[in-house]
């Protein structure tokens, strides 16, 4: 009788300390899958399906540079949109968020629009002649007229507000998740919502946004890389690769002088960058990266 309780006892134990690994290794993926944010030069993705099956190897981009224009280099840009030969651009910090036109080959700001100071302005997209400007923290946008730029409305939504774009019928914005929302430009409510993963682990912190030619393309917070997506499904269609477009030595000192600020000329079909604080607008041209280069 002895012996058969010990055989129960020593059996539940075994069950037992299985479980207790399982919990824990599901635990440490987790927390892997939450901190890494590293990947490697040559990617592939499953993007929300991790069979091996689907795998399949993401192209990866470089650029060449077309123009070099001048820009404000105490804008802290968090949006950017190219209307009728000008540059449209959200800056952002507390006290000194704006809304700009702004002349593309010289730089100057011909019309300035000041955010109330307890607003933190975020992205900016040009949907049916309005303009739609998110603000960080405060859950709060503001909707202006895109030739005027005068101000016309405002709108709520829930969480933070990151980057703004648009696909002809909805608002699509990031939130600093890997999460982005489709809202409906006249009720703000949410359309739907499409998840974005790299290698399986969630693509945090997708930043300012741009529809180029059917696909979402998303600047990443503090890498200077720019995510081209799927609008549909958030998978990952190529990574732009724009180390050097701007080297450390043009840069200001403020780690937070990164890359954020994508523009489509839909007619021209040029394609501007720029980031917070830098001194200048780029036009690329974006060339797959051969292999081995
Ligand atoms: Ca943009």
């Amino acid at each position: 009788m002895r012996c058969l309780q010990s055989t129960i006892f020593a059996t539940f134990s075994l069950v037992l300390f299985l479980a207790v690994s399982g919990c824990r290794n599901a635990e440490t993926n987790g927390n892997d899958a939450e901190t890494s944010r590293g990947h490697p030069a040559n990617r592939s993705s499953a993007s929300q399906n991790t069979d091996a099956s689907t795998i399949a190897t993401i192209p990866t981009y470089t650029f060449e540079v077309v123009n070099v224009w001048p820009h404000d280099p105490t804008a802290f840009t968090q949006g950017l949109v190219f209307h009728e030969g000008f540059l449209l651009e959200s800056t952002g910090q507390y006290g000194e968020s704006s809304l700009r036109k702004v002349e593309l080959k010289t730089g100057k700001v011909m019309k300035r629009i000041s955010v109330p100071r307890q607003f933190f302005a975020e992205g900016l997209t040009l949907l049916r002649g309005k303009l739609f400007q998110l603000t960080w923290t405060e859950r709060k946008g503001f909707i202006y007229d895109a030739d005027t730029l005068q101000l016309q409305d405002s709108f709520s939504y829930g969480g933070q507000g990151w980057g703004l774009t648009n696909d002809g019928d909805s608002l699509i914005m990031s939130d600093g998740t890997h999460q982005l929302r489709f809202i409906d430009p006249l009720t703000f409510q949410v359309e739907k919502t499409v998840d974005v993963f790299d290698e399986g682990r969630p693509l945090r912190e997708l930043n300012e946004l741009e529809f180029v030619n059917g696909e979402i393309f998303a600047n990443i917070w503090h890498r200077d890389e720019i995510v081209r997506l799927d609008p549909q499904l958030g998978k990952i269609l190529g990574w732009i690769d724009l180390k050097g477009l701007l080297p450390p030595d043009g840069r200001q000192r403020d780690p937070e002088a990164v890359l954020n600020g994508i523009a489509f000329d839909k007619e021209g079909k040029r394609l501007f960058v720029t980031g917070k604080l830098w001194p200048s607008v780029f036009e690329i041209k974006v060339k797959e990266r051969k292999t081995g280069t």
